[in-house]
Parts: C-alpha cells; sequence; structure tokens
C-alpha cells in the first residue's frame, strides 16, 4: 500500500475487503492530476481507453454490450424487514444478501489492484457534505470518481479529524488468473450483478458491473439513495433533481430545483439559455440535490456533485450548447461513435451524418447500417466547473434558497405543458403521482408508462410511503416559506405525433410564468388538475406557435384524466398503511374535480 491509513474504522475496512477480494496490490488515491494522468496512461496502454485527436485530454471507453446501463432489477434496499424497503425496491434480508455477495467477492480483484477512493460529496469541509470512501478494481471508475467527486488526500485528513465516511465497496467481478490477458471492459454476467444499499448501517456493496450508477457510487447509490434514507431520520432532504438560477431583467434572482426521470432533460434544461429576452440561467447542478432549512427558516440547496455525468445522445449545439462548450477537453466518452479524424459523435450531435464511424461497439459504421453508432445511453463524465454558465455560488457551501419545485416526465398525451399546485399538500401529490415513460437510462424496455414519484422510484433508499410523509412533514416545516410546486411536460405530442411544444431554450417561457406565479404578477386559472396560465400569460414573443397548438399544449380533458385514475389507485394501493392519509384525501378530491 502507497500510504498509512491513520483512521482505525478505514484501516480496518482497507484490511477487511482486501484479505476478501485478495487484490494484487492497494493503492490510496490521493485525487491529483498526475494520478489522474497515470491512471489514464494504465487504461490507454491496456486498450481501454482511445485518446481523442480532436479534444484536448479526452478519452473514449466501450463498454462490455451487457453493460450499457444501471441495473434496477439487480438493485437492492436491503434493510431489516422487506417493509422498511418499501413496495418501489427489490429487497433481501440483510444477512442473506451479505453471504451471497461475499461468496462472489471471495477473490475478485485477483490479478487487479485494489482502488481505495477517499472522497466528498459537496464541498470538502462544508457540514453539509458527507464523506465516503470507494474502494474498486476499476482504473475506469477512479478517473470518473475524480471527475464527479471530490477525490482527495484532504478527505482523509478529515477522517482524522474525526469525521465519519460511508464505505462503498465495488468490484468489477473479473478475476484475472496468473498471465490471463484482460478484456477492454471487464465486469461479471447480470445474474452476478449486485448493487446492494444497507442503509441502516451506512453501506453500499455493488459487483459485477462498471457502468455509471452501478459503480460510480458517489452518485446515485450515496448521493440518492443512501443519503434519502440520512435525510429521512436527519430532517432534510436528497432528491433527484437539478438545480438552476434565474435571473430577471432587474436582476432578481429565482433558484429553481426540479425533479425529472433519467434521460427526460434535466441537463438540458440546467444549463438552459433563455429565449426570453434579458432573462439568464446558470446551472448549479443536472442531477441531485441536498436540501436543508437554513436559520430563516428557507429551503437551501447544493450540488454534491462536482461532475455531469450527461446522456450524449441528442446533446447539440441546438438542444444543450453550454453543454457542448463543458465537452471540449477533460472528457470522458463512453459507448459515443468514434469518426474518422478522431473525435466523437453521436446520434444528434448535429446534421452531418459521417460517411463512416467506428460504432460504440467498435465496428465499422456507415450511414447504411441498422444499428445507431452511439448507445441511446451513452455518456460524457464533464467537470462541472467547465460549464461556461456554472454560477458562481455552486460551491457555495451554504447553498442557495429554493423559490421554486418543478416535478414532471416524459407524456405523449394527457398531461398540459404546465400547470401550478393548489399547495403544498397538493405538490406533493403531483410528486407522488408523477409519471413517465421509460428510458434507456436503465436495462430494460424503452417507452412504457410507469409512475416514477419524484423521479425517485429508482433512488429512495427507504419505503417510499414514508417519504411521502417525510416531504409533508417538510412542508410543514417550511410553512409560508414553502417553495412553490409546478408540474410540466415538454413532450406532448399532436394527433400526428408531433412534439407541440419547441422545449430548450423556449422551456424559459414557462420558467418564466412561474417567477411571476411567485411574485403574485399574474392570476391563474383553476382547473381539475391545478392551476393553469390564464391566456397571454406566458410569454410566446418571438416564438411562432400557432394558437391551436398551444390550446392543445395546455388542454386538460377530465375523461382522458379520469382514465388515470384506476392506476393512480393501483399505485396508491402498493404502499398499504404507509400511504399517507393526506395523500388519500388528494386523490378523493381530484376524483371529485373531474
Ligand atoms: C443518471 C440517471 O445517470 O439518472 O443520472 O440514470
Ligand atoms: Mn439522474
Amino acid at each position: 500500500m502507497n500510504a498509512a491509513i491513520k483512521n482505525e474504522k478505514l484501516s480496518n475496512w482497507i484490511k477487511e475487503v482486501a484479505d476478501m477480494c485478495q487484490p494484487d496490490n492497494i493503492y490510496v488515491c490521493n485525487g491529483t492530476k498526475e494520478e489522474y494522468n497515470f491512471m489514464m496512461a494504465k487504461l490507454i496502454a491496456s486498450g481501454s481507453a482511445i485518446p481523442l485527436e480532436k479534444r484536448p485530454n479526452s478519452y473514449l471507453f466501450r463498454s462490455d454490450p451487457s453493460d450499457v446501463a444501471r441495473v434496477e432489477d439487480r438493485t437492492f434496499i436491503s434493510t431489516s424487514s422487506k417493509d422498511e424497503a418499501g413496495p418501489t425496491n427489490n429487497w433481501i434480508d440483510p444477512s442473506e444478501l451479505k453471504e451471497k455477495m461475499k461468496r462472489l467477492y471471495r477473490g475478485c480483484m485477483k490479478g487487479r489492484t485494489m482502488y481505495v477512493i477517499p472522497f466528498s460529496m459537496g464541498p470538502i469541509g462544508s457540514p453539509i457534505s458527507k464523506i465516503g470512501v470507494e474502494i474498486s478494481d476499476s482504473p475506469y471508475v477512479v478517473c470518473n470518481m475524480h471527475i464527479m467527486t471530490r477525490v482527495s488526500s484532504k478527505v482523509l485528513d478529515l477522517l482524522d479529524a474525526g469525521r465519519d465516511f460511508i464505505p462503498c465497496l465495488h468490484s468489477i467481478g473479473a478475476p484475472l488468473k496468473k498471465g490471463q490477458e484482460d478484456v477492454q471492459w471487464p465486469c461479471a454476467p447480470i445474474e452476478s450483478k449486485y448493487i446492494s444499499h444497507f442503509p441502516e448501517e451506512n453501506l453500499i456493496w455493488s459487483f459485477g458491473s462498471g457502468y455509471g450508477g452501478n459503480a460510480l457510487l458517489g452518485k446515485k447509490c450515496l448521493a440518492l439513495r443512501i443519503a434519502s434514507a440520512m435525510a429521512k431520520r436527519e430532517g432534510w432532504l436528497a432528491e433527484h433533481m437539478l438545480i438552476l438560477r434565474l435571473t430577471n431583467p432587474e436582476g432578481k434572482q429565482y433558484h429553481i430545483a426540479a425533479a425529472f426521470p433519467s434521460a427526460c432533460g434535466k441537463t438540458n434544461l440546467a444549463m438552459m439559455q433563455p429565449a426570453v429576452k434579458g432573462w439568464k440561467c446558470e446551472c448549479i447542478g443536472d442531477d441531485i440535490a441536498w436540501m436543508k432549512i437554513g436559520a430563516n427558516g428557507r429551503l437551501y440547496a447544493i450540488n454534491p456533485e462536482s461532475g455531469f455525468f450527461g446522456v450524449a445522445p441528442g446533446t447539440s449545439y441546438d438542444t444543450n450548447p453550454m453543454a457542448m462548450d463543458t465537452l471540449k477537453e477533460n472528457v470522458i466518452f463512453t459507448n459515443c461513435a468514434l469518426t474518422d479524424e478522431g473525435d466523437v459523435w453521436w446520434e444528434g450531435i448535429n446534421d452531418a451524418v459521417p460517411s463512416h464511424l467506428i460504432d460504440w461497439k467498435g465496428r465499422d459504421w456507415t450511414p447504411e447500417s441498422k444499428n445507431d453508432a452511439a448507445h441511446p445511453n451513452a455518456r460524457f463524465t464533464a467537470p462541472a466547473s467547465q460549464c461556461p454558465v456554472i454560477c458562481k455560488d455552486w460551491e457555495n457551501p451554504e447553498g442557495v434558497p429554493i423559490d421554486i419545485f418543478i416535478f414532471g416526465g416524459r407524456r405523449g398525451s394527457v398531461v398540459p405543458l404546465v400547470y401550478e399546485a393548489f399547495s403544498w399538500e397538493h405538490g406533493v401529490f403531483l410528486g407522488a403521482t408523477a409519471a413517465s415513460e421509460t428510458t434507456s437510462a436503465n436495462i430494460g424496455a424503452v417507452g412504457n408508462l410507469r409512475r416514477d414519484p419524484f423521479a425517485m422510484k429508482p433512488f429512495c433508499g427507504y419505503n417510499m410511503g414514508d417519504y411521502f410523509h417525510h416531504w409533508l412533514n417538510m412542508g410543514e416545516k417550511l410553512g409560508s416559506k414553502a417553495p412553490r410546486i409546478f408540474y410540466v411536460n415538454w413532450f406532448r405530442k399532436s394527433q400526428e405525433g408531433k412534439f407541440l411544444w419547441p422545449g430548450f431554450s423556449d422551456n424559459s417561457r414557462v420558467l418564466k410564468w412561474m417567477c411571476d406565479r411567485v411574485d403574485g404578477e399574474v392570476s391563474a386559472q383553476k382547473s381539475p388538475i391545478g392551476l393553469l396560465p390564464l391566456e397571454g400569460d406566458i410569454d410566446l414573443t418571438g416564438l411562432n406557435i400557432s394558437a391551436e397548438n398551444m390550446e392543445e399544449l395546455m388542454s386538460v380533458d377530465p375523461a382522458e384524466w379520469r382514465a388515470e385514475i384506476p392506476d393512480i389507485e393501483a399505485h396508491f394501493a402498493m404502499f398499504g398503511k404507509r400511504l399517507p392519509e393526506k395523500l388519500k384525501h388528494q386523490l378523493k378530491d381530484l376524483i371529485t374535480r373531474l
């Protein structure tokens, strides 16, 4: 081992894991540039990383075709009883799961180096931040963690000063025999992949996958699943939300936190450049928000991450120019296509489709090829600090005061462009019943409608019935200082199957209406589902959209909504006694209004 570990809990844990996993070497990471370059050099030499001629210090990786997204079916919340994990999580009894996984971990790092990665979620030393230590046998994970979290030996100093840490154990599950040649993306077969969480002891065990949220354990595992359970116990919120700052022409700031399911445009909204004249948008985070009530009674949010792990396909200078500028250098690309000039390419990056590419599986690709050149869940890992519109306060340990919450999803029909909740309780009902068509961010069918409460279905580390209670309680604590709650659907389609709303920078028009509501500048009309904008209150200056399209976008058809009720009832029935009475009342009220 290259460094002496003073903290007893950490040194014992390292020893215990090393005895079980039997790596050839142990390396303690320090988070420096030199370390990153050293790891990348190793990955280039082994053929896993392809340096990109067109982008300085940027690399392309191709995963195994079986390991391309989060695996929700193989993700477990292992609490002492199944009821504590609740109906939205997979559950296995902790001792049974640990026995199973210990058998898998035994000798799993043979022939490999075990990396010890000390990291902070949130600014190092901030009282809101949490410390994790990931043990992993993947140098690709080390490099990604360097970007997505604050990896540093200063974190070890904090442990020495008495701070606790969350142990995050990860193995790709692919030991090497003596002399055995490694493959480009080692991982274990799907049936031995386990992404396990033990929220009662703040512990994460992941085995078998090297991809994204399965392997970069600071993100979904720590900052959402474990943190959500901690937040419930400690009275704060850990949410699957972007955070942005909007500034109006008079210089007034509004902070918005928005929850959408994976691959529904959070990164695009977080970096949006407003189409409305004089308004400015700055990004604070694109995926996760940790929020605490401040001394003045308002809710303050920080982004615990330090990078973006965004979906590449569909990202372009038209849809998200700020993301494109973020990606100019120092980026890790995974499962994108490679151009003959040594750059990355993906579906939707521009109109010019190259005549030849190497696809994400490493095969020749031409426009005649039947398959996508990039995987639909191809990703970029990029430092947040490189984003041209990163907010100057993005690392402020105090966070920013939230004015507005937005929930939403991808719905081709039924749900209007925007509406406002009647009250906090009604807003919690909107979050609790949010539904969206599934995307390729998870392995499984794409396009099926599923209820994804608060966009947290895959990420809530405890019984979601209790999570709804927690949101109701937070509203009670916040009282009149609670953020206002809205619901949006950018994805409504016409009878002919065309998107009715242009989206992207034009979404600022909808955000501006929300700010006007907060300021009491505009009133709204009551509908059975919530408060709708009055005609003319959404600023459409400079937008070429027909009155018919606007009408269709904003329409609420009671018959269509009545048809949703059985699904909402079935969704709520899952939670049994844990479903808050207040949400039952909200459903009754909706039925009455319809
Ligand atoms: C993500 C996801 O990677 O939600 O952010 O899947
Ligand atoms: Mn996400």
